[in-house]
C-alpha cells in the first residue's frame, strides 16, 4: 500500500483505500499511453490499468504560485511531483479533478510591484505566463481548474461573512486606517476544536514560524496571537474590492485556498498538496476555516508535501533570491527534459540541493535513454512498464523508476520491437518524451 502522506490526520490518501481501488499495476498492457491531458476523461480507454474505472474522480488541490518572480527549481519540483501523481492516478484509470490557485493578490506581489515601479496586475500577468510556459516546457499536465484569487473575490468574501455570522470570526479596527473605522476580520481559532490536527504541531512549533510565514502575531487586539487574517481592509494606496457587509478590502492568504478548493472540488476532497513549508500555517489554517464553515471532514482527507529544494545548503526562495530559474536554463538552451529528470531523480519526501553536476548527469542520462530505448525488445519493454508502474505506486518512488529505465536501456539487446511501448510508457508515466 503506497503511503503518499507525510503529514495529516490520515496517513493513507483515501484514494488508496482498498474500498475505493487498489492502486497496483495491472498485468502489462499493450499500450502504456495515459490520457494526454487535452480534455480526455482519463478513464483508461486505451488499455491502461483499469482499477479505478467507474470510480469517483480523484480530487486534488495543489497550492499554486504567488506570481511575483519566476519559477525556480523548488516550485518546479513541487508541480512535477503532483504531475507524476496525476499521471499515476490516470494510469490507474481514475479521472483526476485537479485544481490549483494563483495567489495573484498578496503582500509580496504588491511589494515587488512597488519596488519595480510596475502595476501589480501587470507583474502578476507576466509571471503567470512565464510559469505556464515553464510548466509546459517541463511537460506538466495543466490542472483542470486554474483559479486566480482576483476571479473569486466574491466567493471568498461570502466565506468571510459566513464566518462572521456564525461567530467563528471577529472584526478588528484596522490600525493604520483608523481614521476610516474600517475593520479587518480574523478567524477565532478557539472556535475550531480540530485546529492542529493537520500538522500535528505543538503550539511552540507554530509560534516559532508563524511570523516568518506571513502571520502577524504582534497585531494588537487579536484574541489569540495565531488567529489568521481573513479579510484585510484597504490601506491607502492598496488595491481593494467592495464586499457587502465587509470593509472594502482583500482576502487574507489562507481563506483563498479554503474557498477556491471547495468551490472547485467540492467538500471532502482527496488530497491537498504543496511544498512542506505550507504544512503550517497555510494548510492548517485553510482546513480550520473549512471546518468552521462546513463542519468536520469538509476539507482535504490527506496531505502530500514536497520537501524543500535548496541551493548551497539554503532553501531556494524568492525572498532570499538564491534561485535557479527554469526559464533561465531554458533560455540558454538546456533541454527541459533534462531539468525534469533532475527533479524526478529525487524522492518528494527527501530534501535536496540543486547542482550543475546533477544537471549534467541528467543530460547524459537523457542521451543514453534516447539511444538505448530503440534496442528494446517487446518483452523488455513490457517488463520495464511493469517496473516503472511498481516504482511509482510505491509512494511515488521516481528515483527507482528512473533506475528501472537505466537498467533496461543498459541491457537493451533486442530487435527494437519494444521501442514504441517503452517510449510511450516513459512519456505517459514520467512525462519525458524521448
Ligand atoms: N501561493 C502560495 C500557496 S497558496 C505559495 O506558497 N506560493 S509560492 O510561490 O511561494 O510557492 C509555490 C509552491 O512552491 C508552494 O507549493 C510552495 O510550497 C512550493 N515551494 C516554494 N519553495 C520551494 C522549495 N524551495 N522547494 C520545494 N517547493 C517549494
Ligand atoms: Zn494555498
Amino acid at each position: 500500500m503506497p503511503d503518499l502522506s507525510s503529514h495529516g490526520r490520515s496517513e493513507i490518501p483515501a484514494v488508496f483505500d482498498s474500498s475505493r481501488a487498489a492502486l497496483v499495476p495491472a498485468a502489462a498492457t499493450s499500450d502504456a499511453r495515459a490520457s494526454d491531458g487535452q480534455g480526455s476523461d482519463g478513464q483508461g480507454s486505451d488499455g491502461m490499468s483499469l482499477d479505478g474505472q467507474g470510480s469517483e474522480a480523484f480530487r486534488l488541490y495543489v497550492c499554486g504560485i504567488t506570481p511575483y518572480d519566476a519559477t525556480h527549481m523548488g516550485h518546479a519540483a513541487t508541480y512535477v511531483t503532483f504531475d507524476v501523481l496525476q499521471r499515476v492516478m490516470r494510469d490507474a484509470g481514475f479521472e483526476v479533478d485537479y485544481a490549483q490557485n494563483v495567489t495573484d493578490i498578496d503582500d509580496p506581489l504588491l511589494e515587488r510591484a512597488e519596488r519595480d515601479g510596475i502595476d501589480w496586475r501587470e507583474l502578476a500577468e507576466r509571471e503567470i505566463q512565464l510559469f505556464r510556459d515553464d510548466m509546459e516546457a517541463l511537460a506538466v499536465i495543466p490542472p483542470r481548474n486554474y483559479v486566480g484569487v482576483v476571479e473569486r473575490i466574491d466567493d471568498i468574501a461570502d466565506g468571510v461573512r459566513a464566518l462572521l455570522d456564525s461567530g467563528a470570526a471577529y472584526e478588528l479596527v484596522a490600525d493604520d486606517a483608523a481614521q476610516t473605522g474600517a475593520t479587518d476580520v480574523y478567524l477565532d481559532l478557539s472556535t475550531t476544536p480540530d485546529f492542529g490536527a493537520e500538522s500535528g504541531w505543538t503550539r511552540e512549533q507554530m509560534l516559532a514560524v508563524f511570523a516568518d510565514r506571513g502571520g502577524d502575531p504582534d497585531r494588537p487586539g487579536k484574541r489569540d496571537v495565531l488567529d489568521p487574517l481573513l479579510w484585510r481592509a484597504a490601506r491607502p494606496g492598496e488595491p481593494s474590492w467592495p464586499a457587502a457587509g465587509l470593509a472594502d478590502g482583500r482576502p487574507g492568504w489562507h481563506i483563498e485556498c479554503t474557498c477556491i478548493a471547495i468551490e472547485s472540488l467540492g467538500l471532502g476532497f482527496d488530497v491537498q498538496g504543496g511544498g512542506i513549508d505550507l504544512v503550517f500555517p497555510h494548510h492548517e489554517m485553510s482546513a480550520a476555516q473549512a471546518e468552521a464553515l462546513h463542519g468536520p471532514g469538509s476539507f482535504a482527507h490527506s496531505y502530500v508535501h514536497q520537501e524543500m529544494v535548496g541551493l548551497d545548503g539554503a532553501k531556494m526562495s524568492m525572498s532570499k533570491g538564491n534561485l535557479v530559474l527554469v526559464s533561465k536554463l531554458r533560455a540558454v538552451g538546456v533541454d527541459p527534459r533534462a531539468i525534469r529528470l533532475v527533479l524526478l531523480d529525487h524522492h518528494y519526501r527527501t530534501p535536496w540541493d540543486w547542482t550543475d553536476e546533477a544537471l549534467a548527469a541528467a543530460q547524459a542520462r537523457l542521451a543514453g535513454w534516447s539511444e538505448g530505448v530503440a534496442r528494446l525488445s517487446q518483452a523488455q519493454a513490457q517488463a520495464l512498464l511493469g517496473q516503472v508502474r511498481a516504482a511509482l505506486v510505491d509512494d511515488l518512488d521516481t528515483p527507482a523508476a528512473l533506475q528501472a529505465v537505466d537498467a533496461a536501456v543498459a541491457a537493451a539487446d533486442g530487435d527494437g520491437t519494444g521501442s514504441d511501448l517503452a517510449t510511450d510508457a516513459i512519456d505517459a508515466l514520467l512525462g519525458v518524451r524521448l
